[in-house]
C-alpha cells in the first residue's frame, strides 16, 4: 500500500491536508510532491471544498526539499556528475507554486513548526498564513548554495520589500513567527496551542465568504504588481463587472438589506 504522505479530512467546507513525514521534518521527496499536488487537484475539483488549510504533522512544518534524497543530493566523490537540480524545480517546486496560486479557493497554511527552504516559501505561496508562536520561517539555500526558489525571488520582495527580503535570503536566519508578522512575511501569530483552532476557525470562515470574489481579489492584487495604474483601474472594473453579475453579489447585498447572514454558494 502507498505510504499516506499527505492526509487528508474534510470539516465542513474546509478540506485540511496536513504534511506526513514528521521524521524528517515533513521535508519534500518526490512522492510526496506527486500526492500533494494530487491532493490539491482534489480539492480544486471538489466543488464541497471552499478552503484548503494546509500544516505539517509532529513538530515542523517542512524542511523544503529531503536533502537525503539521492535523486538531488549532490554526490561528493570526485568526479561524479553533478544533478540538475533545475529539473527538479521544473518537474515539482513551479506546478505546486502554480497550483497553490491559482487553487479556485482561497488557501490557508497553519505553520505548526520550522519552514525551512522551500517549505518557508511553500507556505507563503498561501493566501493567509498563520505561525504557531514555536514556528519559524528560514530562507536555508544559500547556506546549502542556492537561490531562493518554490516562487520565492518573486513572492519575498512583494511580501516585505527588497531591502528584508536580500537580508533574509543572503543570510539564511531563522525568523521567528512573531517577527514574520511584525514584518508583514505571515499574517499573524498565535500561541502554540491556539493555531489548531484559530486556522480552523479563520479557513471556515472563508469558506463561508463568496469564493469567487476571494480568489479575484489575489489574481487582481497580484496581477496589479506588473500594471500601471490606468491598467490596474481597467483591470478592477473588469472584474468587478464579471462579479456584478454573479449570485453571489445579489445574495451578499440582499443579506446586507435584510440584515441577515449571507448565504454564499458560488465557486
Ligand atoms: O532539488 C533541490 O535540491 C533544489 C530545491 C531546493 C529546495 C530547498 O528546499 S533547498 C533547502 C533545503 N532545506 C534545508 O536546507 C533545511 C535543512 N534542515 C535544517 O537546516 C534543519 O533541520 C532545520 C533548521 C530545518 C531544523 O533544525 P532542528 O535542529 O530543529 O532539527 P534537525 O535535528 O536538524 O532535523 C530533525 C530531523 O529531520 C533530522 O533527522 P534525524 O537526525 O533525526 O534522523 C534531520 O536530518 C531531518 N531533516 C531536517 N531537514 C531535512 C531533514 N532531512 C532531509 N532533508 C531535510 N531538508
Amino acid at each position: 500500500m502507498t505510504e499516506a504522505l499527505i492526509l487528508s479530512s474534510q470539516s465542513g467546507a474546509v478540506r485540511l491536508l496536513t504534511l506526513n513525514r514528521p521524521d524528517a521534518l515533513n521535508s519534500f521527496t518526490a512522492a510526496m510532491h506527486e500526492q500533494l499536488l494530487a491532493a490539491l487537484d482534489q480539492a480544486a475539483h471538489d466543488v464541497a471544498v471552499r478552503c484548503v488549510l494546509l500544516t505539517g504533522s509532529g513538530r515542523g512544518f517542512c524542511a523544503g526539499q529531503d536533502l537525503a534524497d539521492p535523486s538531488v543530493a549532490p554526490d561528493t566523490a570526485p568526479g561524479a556528475s553533478a544533478k540538475d537540480l533545475g529539473l527538479v524545480i521544473e518537474r515539482f517546486y513551479a506546478p505546486l507554486v502554480l497550483r497553490l496560486q491559482r487553487m479556485p479557493v482561497p488557501v490557508v497554511a497553519a505553520v505548526n513548526g520550522v519552514a525551512a527552504g522551500a517549505g518557508a516559501n511553500l507556505a507563503l505561496n498561501c493566501d493567509v498564513v498563520i505561525g504557531a508562536r514555536s514556528a519559524s520561517f528560514i530562507q536555508a539555500f544559500s547556506k546549502i548554495g542556492l537561490i531562493p526558489d518554490t516562487g520565492g525571488t518573486w513572492l519575498l520582495p512583494r511580501l516585505v520589500g527588497r531591502g528584508r527580503a536580500l537580508g533574509l535570503t543572503l543570510l539564511g536566519d531563522k525568523l521567528s513567527a512573531a517577527d514574520a508578522e511584525r514584518i508583514g512575511l505571515i499574517w499573524k501569530c498565535v500561541d502554540d496551542a491556539a493555531l489548531a483552532d484559530e486556522a480552523q476557525t479563520l479557513a471556515q470562515r472563508l469558506a463561508a465568504m463568496p469564493t469567487q470574489a476571494l480568489v479575484a481579489t489575489r489574481q487582481a492584487i497580484d496581477g496589479a504588481q506588473r500594471l500601471t495604474l490606468d491598467e490596474a483601474l481597467a483591470e478592477e472594473a473588469q472584474i468587478q463587472r464579471k462579479l456584478g453579475h454573479a449570485d453571489d453579489y445579489r445574495e451578499g447585498v440582499a443579506a446586507f438589506a435584510a440584515k441577515r447572514q449571507p448565504r454564499f454558494v458560488d465557486r
